[in-house]
Formats: C-alpha cells, sequence, structure tokens
C-alpha cells in the first residue's frame, strides 16, 4: 500500500485528488485538515466510512506540526494543496499569502529532507508566476513575472522546491497549473461566480421573480480555462515520473475571456442577450424585457491585472502522457448544470 497525505483535502483540487487516488487499491489516503468551529467537509463528506481515508490535524504554518506530522506518518507522498489561493486577496493580505504560499512549503521541504526523503513531494504551482507574460504560449522555459502577492509567493516556492530537489535530491516537484475550474470551486472565483449567478437567475426567471444581475470586474482578461479532475492525473503522473523530478505546464493550450464565459454559461441557460455600453458602463441585457443580466463593478477590478494566460502543455503531453477529456463549453455547461440542479427556489 503507498501511503499519501494530501494538504487542502477539503478543496476543489485536494478532494478531486483524494477520490482519484482512492479508486486505485494499493492506496491509502490522509487528509491533512486545519481544523475549524464550522465544518468544511463537504467536498469530502461522501469519503467518511471510507476505511483507506483518514482525517489528521495539520496546520501548515505550524513547523513543528508539519514536522511531526511528517515523522510520524512517513508518507510515500506528499501533496501539498493547502494554500491561500484567491489572486485578488492577495494584496490585502500579502504577508499571509507569502507565510500560507511558501514559509509552509518550507517547513514541508525540512520536515520531507530530515525525516522521510524517500517521500515524494508536490506543491502547487499556478501561471500566475508567469505574470505579466513576454511570450505565448508560456511553456516551461517562460520567465516568472508575477504580478501580485499571489504570484510571488508561488514563484518563491518554486525556487525552494528546486533548491531542495537539486540539493538532496529530492523527488520534490511543482507543476504549473493554468486556471482549473469544476463543480467544487469556490464561489468567488470568477468561474463559480458566474455559473452559481446564471443559474440562480435562470431559476427566478422561470418561477417569474425578481434578479440581481451579477456584478463582475475586467470582461476582457483571457485565461487558459480546464476541467480540475482532468489536472489530478497530470500531477501524479508528474509525481511518478519514470524521467525524474520535473516541472511540467498544465494546461488546455486555449484561452477565453471571462466576456465568453459570461456568453458561454448564458447560452447554456437558453437565456438570449447581448452587451450595451462600454468600460464601467457595460451591461448584459436580456433580449427578452431589457433586463440587466451583468453589470461592472469596479471593486472587482485588480490593481494589477494579468491580461493574458495561455498555456503550452506538450511536454506533459509527450513526457507524461496526459490528455483531457474536458473542453472549455463542456466545462461551462456542467458547472452551470450542476448549480441549476442544486439551486431550489
Ligand atoms: O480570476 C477576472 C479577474 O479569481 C480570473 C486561482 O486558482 O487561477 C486562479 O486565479 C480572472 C481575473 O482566478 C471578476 O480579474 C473579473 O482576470 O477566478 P479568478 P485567478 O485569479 O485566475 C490561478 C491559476 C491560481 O493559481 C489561483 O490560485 O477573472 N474577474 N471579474 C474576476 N475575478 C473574480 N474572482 N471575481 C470577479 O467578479
Amino acid at each position: 500500500m503507498k501511503k499519501i497525505l494530501i494538504t487542502g483535502v477539503t478543496g476543489q483540487d485536494g478532494s478531486h485528488m483524494a477520490d482519484y487516488l482512492l479508486k486505485k487499491d494499493s492506496t491509502t489516503v490522509i487528509g491533512g485538515i486545519r481544523r475549524l468551529s464550522v465544518s468544511n467537509h463537504r467536498n469530502i463528506e461522501h469519503l467518511a466510512n471510507n476505511p483507506r481515508f483518514k482525517l489528521i490535524d495539520l496546520d501548515i504554518t505550524d513547523p513543528e506540526n508539519v514536522s511531526s506530522v511528517i515523522s510520524e506518518e512517513k508518507p510515500d507522498y506528499f501533496i501539498n494543496f493547502a494554500a491561500n489561493s484567491f489572486v485578488g486577496n492577495s494584496w490585502k493580505m500579502p504577508i499571509n499569502h507569502m507565510e500560507t504560499n511558501c514559509m509552509a512549503v518550507l517547513y514541508q521541504l525540512e520536515a520531507i529532507r530530515k525525516h522521510c526523503p524517500s517521500c515524494r513531494y508536490y506543491n502547487a504551482g499556478s501561471s500566475e508566476e508567469f505574470g505579466d507574460v513576454v511570450s505565448s504560449p508560456q511553456d516551461e522555459s517562460h520567465e516568472l513575472r508575477p504580478r501580485s502577492p499571489y504570484g510571488a509567493s508561488k514563484a518563491a516556492s518554486r525556487h525552494l522546491v528546486k533548491v531542495y530537489r537539486d540539493s538532496y535530491n529530492l523527488h520534490a516537484v511543482q507543476g504549473w497549473l493554468f486556471n482549473h475550474e469544476g463543480t467544487r470551486r469556490g464561489e468567488d472565483f470568477v468561474t463559480r461566480k458566474i455559473s452559481k449567478n446564471t443559474a440562480l437567475i435562470s431559476k427566478q426567471i422561470e418561477s417569474q421573480k425578481n434578479f440581481k444581475p451579477i456584478s463582475l470586474g475586467n470582461l476582457d482578461a483571457k485565461r487558459d480555462w480546464s476541467d480540475a479532475e482532468d489536472f489530478v492525473d497530470g500531477i501524479w503522473l508528474m509525481l511518478n515520473n519514470k524521467i525524474g523530478p520535473k516541472d511540467y505546464v498544465l494546461a488546455s493550450g486555449k484561452a477565453y475571456s471571462i466576456r465568453q464565459f459570461v456568453e458561454t454559461s448564458f447560452s447554456t441557460a437558453k437565456i438570449p442577450c447581448f452587451w450595451s455600453g462600454s468600460g464601467l458602463s457595460e451591461k448584459l441585457i436580456s433580449s427578452i424585457d431589457n433586463s440587466v443580466l451583468v453589470d461592472i463593478n469596479k471593486d472587482f477590478y485588480r490593481p494589477a491585472e494579468v491580461d493574458l494566460l495561455l498555456g503550452d502543455p506538450s511536454l506533459a503531453e509527450k513526457e507524461l502522457g496526459w490528455t483531457r477529456k474536458t473542453d472549455f463549453t463542456g466545462l461551462v455547461q456542467k458547472m452551470f448544470l450542476n448549480d441549476y440542479k442544486k439551486i431550489l427556489i
């Protein structure tokens, strides 16, 4: 049996990774969780009675706690998804982002080096490390030019992972994951905000109730969006790479704007609509009764935006044999339909 410790197991990526690993017969999964007074276990409730899954207390910002968990459990794999992952928030709490996304990685690497050097290690990296890009698409050779405290924290942790890999011969990697979304995505991220509120508006129109428009920021930033469920396989392939420890880009190779995400979501909901106005006055209007479906709020703009992120996944496809199942339209439809089914009004 292989023992895999996952931090951030209650989140989107951690819970999908636990599901993916528990489908294999030869694994036990330990979820490290930070105890909260209000439960946030919705994404892992279905695993509660699985005998190959257990939860332990783990606060990644506490080096003593990290060290004792790693020396006691001696996992075969340590997958670090725990992070402060909300880019927009990172200007408001940059120190917290650096401590959670970078110092915490150092505590983990130190503990693995001392107590469990054969443990294979994955840290969640991000396309936000490329930031103010100089060429597109971005592959593994693109320089790191972060535009946010979040991006800077992930770029810094990448250097630590490489230093520990080179200095101590650890199988330690950090993928560059472009945006990955899905039915378990946090509701403040733009994709879930759009899918959930399109579903809500759709139900409200059906019941002839009033609704509020979705307030968004920059509609013209472009992101390379994939299904988070397609990415867990890529991460596992990186951890078991026969070539040796190496960092890869996981992406779809296609970029779409937030505007296109909105249009696809309302088209899935079969609500005909058109854009009107420009800048902060721009609105998405229903063609049925001229009601406002989307408006713009400057509070959702960022102090520094990344205008375009577009990944080149060809190295991961070639060397790891990684493939994806869901395209952009399939992803938007899946997210809308999931929210539509859940909303009761
Ligand atoms: O923003 C724009 C916003 O917050 C996407 C994280 O997983 O992916 C994620 O970070 C874009 C940005 O995700 C709103 O300005 C417009 O251009 O959904 P997001 P993110 O910043 O791309 C990367 C790869 C990570 O590593 C991160 O951890 O959408 N945008 N209007 C908006 N964004 C939000 N959140 N809310 C809006 O109303």
